[in-house]
């Protein structure tokens, strides 16, 4: 009987370092995702961006999204934020969210450097990497609507466009993110 309750109160032991362990080397592994802003509050600490848009009048019942009744906008154009604030970009159709370093323009973008989606046949998409800080998810595998929030630490005005090539050479679907200090 003791024999049996001392393995117990070992496993129990066991268990609990190793649970100790992988916690502490958990949180040691992944550096910086507290975010250390203790001010982040108040209106501009983050931003809703509609990234496409459905038109009206349309009936996407019971599981329809024609692309012919997407607008290929971002609203608002011009997103602001202060530092450490984050975007929410909520993605509405078949777009693609690329995020440039402060400054870069739309002119800037090389859109000769393409990949194409996983799921085919699919226009393919804008992957210009040079100053990119941020590529959202490939479009062909989601669903048409969903949600992607982007953090931005340091101040500037970031280029967002969207990757689905036709979108953003034919429609300028793009925008910015102004971040104040
Ligand atoms: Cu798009």
């Amino acid at each position: 009987m003791t024999r049996i309750r001392l393995s117990i109160l070992f496993a129990v032991a066991i268990l609990a370092i190793g649970l100790t362990t992988y916690f502490v080397t958990a949180r040691e592994s992944h550096p910086g995702h507290a975010s250390n802003s203790p001010d982040l509050d108040g209106p501009l600490s983050n931003a809703t961006v509609s990234f496409g848009e459905w038109m009206t009048p349309v009936d996407r019942f019971p599981n329809v999204s024609p692309a012919t009744a997407n607008h290929h906008e971002l609203i608002p154009k011009v997103a602001t934020i202060k530092a450490g604030g984050t975007v929410n970009f909520i993605i509405a159709g078949f777009h693609n969210i690329n995020v440039y370093d402060d400054g870069t323009q739309p002119e800037d973008i090389n859109t000769s450097l393409t990949v194409p989606p996983t799921a085919q046949p699919m226009p393919p998409l804008i992957n210009d990497p040079n100053r990119r800080i941020y590529r959202g998810l490939d479009p062909s595998l989601q669903p048409r609507d969903r949600v992607e929030v982007v953090h931005f630490a340091k101040p500037g005005t970031y280029l967002v466009i969207c990757g689905v090539f036709p979108h953003f050479v034919n429609d300028r679907m793009y925008g910015f993110v102004r971040v104040l200090p």
